[in-house]
């Protein structure tokens, strides 16, 4: 948690006679008071009832300019951080000719217009009904509805022109990423361009108001610490790598080799450190050659060995790198599943490149006693384990959603990783998906889109994370590398779900969590809670469409991330540098800033957005590298690879 910093508190301070106002005031104070005095208890009775009923009145809009600031509170890790609801930074002015895309873009059954009648809806003002829109949402709705010749440039252009999605590769000069738009500061850039052109504004706030800290918070100009570590920075190197960004990426190689020091006495979470350090700098040593970074990488993976020391070898959450000691959190012995077995990929990639098996051998070891636990459901597992027992605790909750998600990823990945020869991954999977299917997947009401819901002690409930949005990118890997077709088939559907959660909001943005209805006879499939309103500039969605884009060269993966980026731009940009996350997708009038910039949305978003409207597959090829779930990209071994497989073989 945050300590609140002094903007934080609205402080009332009641006047002091003496010197603080001037006589006339003062008299007019007592005078005040003197008559109040005078007035019979039923005079006065009927005045404060009068004042409550004024302020009765006045609820809704006191309460919504509450909940501004409470829903500042939660960031992405649950903590509690009071924010200042700080308007005038957002959105940015929709242009005129804001464009529908072109009807053949959208998916079949659905409507294409943006945020369809939505039962939860907030009306922030008057009394209009679920199926009128306010503000700058009945604007877009509007402009969708009469221009006919709008096409998903953003510019008017004759019908003829409008180009149409293209499949398998033909037409590659008239990719749409190759167009020349208009980009929010009103040059012609391609759409490449334009995600350069993202990250570096995005860049510019961390630089200028967080540099060499973990977070930015672009709105109060300032920063967060989580780690002490430079972590946006870290988790940036990469992207900056391949978006061919060198001046920026040279300043920060200058800061890691002369500002990085781990010799720190803090506290760290083994799984986000291992993600975004550990695979951000192993990525970065396999791009650019540079031993700086294995060094670091070393030095980094070996502070965290640590954590593995405990009764089961299950490792704890927490690490201090400087103190080389771990605990688990303060309330429990508890770690979570996605984190124990989602920091495979980084850490036997460390164990190759030194040749130095611990680090493998630790990894291994968890994945080898996850595999033989009890207490799976047709291999989809609990989300917590015991650090103590070595057993899954909590049991009966499945989930492919927060605390459990990456675990399926790095099965996968893992085996593609060591050459696809680990058959135990590939197995556990397989058996994982075919329990996806049979117990989890759904279809909503009434437009039949392909969800995947929960399982809570055998009762099913239709809620999706957007987490989830990996798992098109992830099916659509396996199958490109040879698992059944069916999962590409499935991959298709879910990507198409993940992006309808999007086009749904008024912003075109994805809440945090959705709802979809099941019942006949639902007027919409997307429902979503009050307090699920939030986007964290997540990347999951933009990074299963650039694996779809990827494999299936169907132009419309990309029209959609561009769509994406355009909202982001929209509605959760900071006109002085960064981009913000926000509290509520529901209102483009009001999407109310949280003021912090999440890591991953240089490392991962951007990045994935920048692959997704590149057409050339050798950028970071999919035959030569895997993402780990950070987005950073570590080699496939070579099949003549030295290093020792899992045990789990
Ligand atoms: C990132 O840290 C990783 O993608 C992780 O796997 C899930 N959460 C965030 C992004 O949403």
């Amino acid at each position: 948690m945050h300590p609140p910093s002094r903007q934080d508190y609205i402080s009332i301070s009641f006047g002091q006679g003496s010197g603080g106002y001037n006589n006339g005031k003062q008299w007019r104070r007592q005078s005040c008071w003197r008559k109040w005095k005078q007035l019979s208890r039923l005079q006065r009775s009927l005045i404060l009832v009068l004042l409550f009923i004024c302020g009765i009145a006045s609820y809704p809009a006191v309460t919504e300019h509450l909940r501004g600031l409470t829903d500042g509170e939660q960031d992405s890790d649950n903590n509690i951080v009071l924010l200042p609801d700080i308007p005038n930074v957002l959105p940015e002015p929709i242009k005129q000719g804001q464009p529908p895309l072109p009807e053949e873009t959208y998916p079949k059954k659905l409507s294409n217009k943006r945020g369809p009648p939505f039962q939860g809806r907030i009306q922030r003002k008057g009394n209009a009904s679920d199926t009128v829109l306010v503000g700058k949402a009945a604007e877009r709705k509007k402009e969708g509805e009469e221009g006919g010749v709008i096409s998903w440039h953003g510019a008017v252009i004759d019908t003829e022109q409008a180009t149409e999605g293209t499949k398998d590769g033909e037409n590659k000069e008239d990719s749409p990423s190759n167009h020349k738009d208009k980009s929010p500061t009103e040059s012609a850039v391609s759409w490449p361009e334009a995600v350069q052109e993202a990250f570096r504004h995005a860049w510019k706030g961390y630089k200028d108001f967080a540099w060499g800290h973990d977070e930015l918070r672009p709105l109060s100009k300032s920063y967060s610490e989580w780690f002490g570590l430079g972590l946006t920075l870290i988790d940036s190197l990469d992207t900056m790598w391949i978006m061919g960004l060198k001046e920026e990426f040279e300043e920060a190689k200058k800061w890691v080799a002369t500002e990085l020091t781990f010799s720190k006495n803090v506290d760290v979470n083994l799984f986000e450190s291992t993600i975004r350090i550990l695979g951000g700098l192993l990525s970065t040593y396999h791009l650019t050659g540079d031993a700086l970074f294995l060094d670091k990488a070393k030095d980094i993976g070996s502070r965290l060995m640590p954590a593995f020391n405990t009764p089961s070898k299950i490792p704890y959450s927490d690490v201090n790198i400087g103190k080389g000691t771990a605990h688990p959190p303060r309330w429990t012995s508890d770690s979570t599943v996605a984190e124990v077995t989602s920091i495979q990929l980084e850490f036997r990639e460390l164990s190759r490149l030194t040749q130095e098996p611990q680090y493998q051998a630790a990894v291994a070891e968890v994945m080898k006693q996850v595999h033989k636990l009890e207490g799976k459901l047709d291999g989809l597992v609990p989300m917590f384990i015991n650090t103590n027992t070595g057993q899954f605790s909590h049991q009966g909750i499945y989930t492919l959603g927060a605390r459990a998600d990456s675990y399926y990823e790095y099965l996968l990945k893992q085996w593609i990783q060591g050459g696809k020869k680990e058959n135990q991954l590939l197995e556990d999977y397989l058996q994982a998906i075919d329990g996806v299917k049979k117990n989890l997947l759904q279809k909503s009401s009434p437009n039949g889109l392909t969800f995947v819901g929960e399982l809570s002690h055998g009762q099913f409930s239709p809620k999706m994370d957007h987490l989830v949005c990996f798992l098109p990118g992830t099916l659509a890997l396996g199958a490109h590398h040879g698992l059944p077709a069916d999962h590409m088939e499935l991959a298709k559907q879910l990507m198409e779900t993940c992006y309808q959660m999007y086009v749904a909001m008024e912003t075109g943005l994805s809440p945090e969590i959705v709802h979809f209805n099941m019942h006949q006879g639902s007027t919409r499939d997307i429902e979503v809670k009050l307090a699920d309103r939030h986007n964290l500039l997540r990347p999951e969605t933009v990074e299963s469409l650039f694996y779809l884009y990827r494999f299936t060269k169907d132009h419309k993966y990309q029209e959609w991330g561009w769509e994406i980026l355009q909202n982001f731009n929209k509605y959760t940009k900071v006109s002085s540098g960064g981009y913000t996350s926000i509290n509520n997708v529901r209102d483009p009038d009001y999407p109310s800033p949280r003021d912090k910039m999440e890591s991953f949305f240089l490392g991962e978003t951007l990045k994935y957005l920048y692959l997704l409207f590149s057409d050339n597959p050798d950028l970071i090829s999919l035959d030569q590298y895997v993402f780990n779930t950070e987005a950073h990209p570590l080699p496939i071994w070579p099949s003549n690879s030295t290093v020792l497989l899992t045990s789990t073989q």
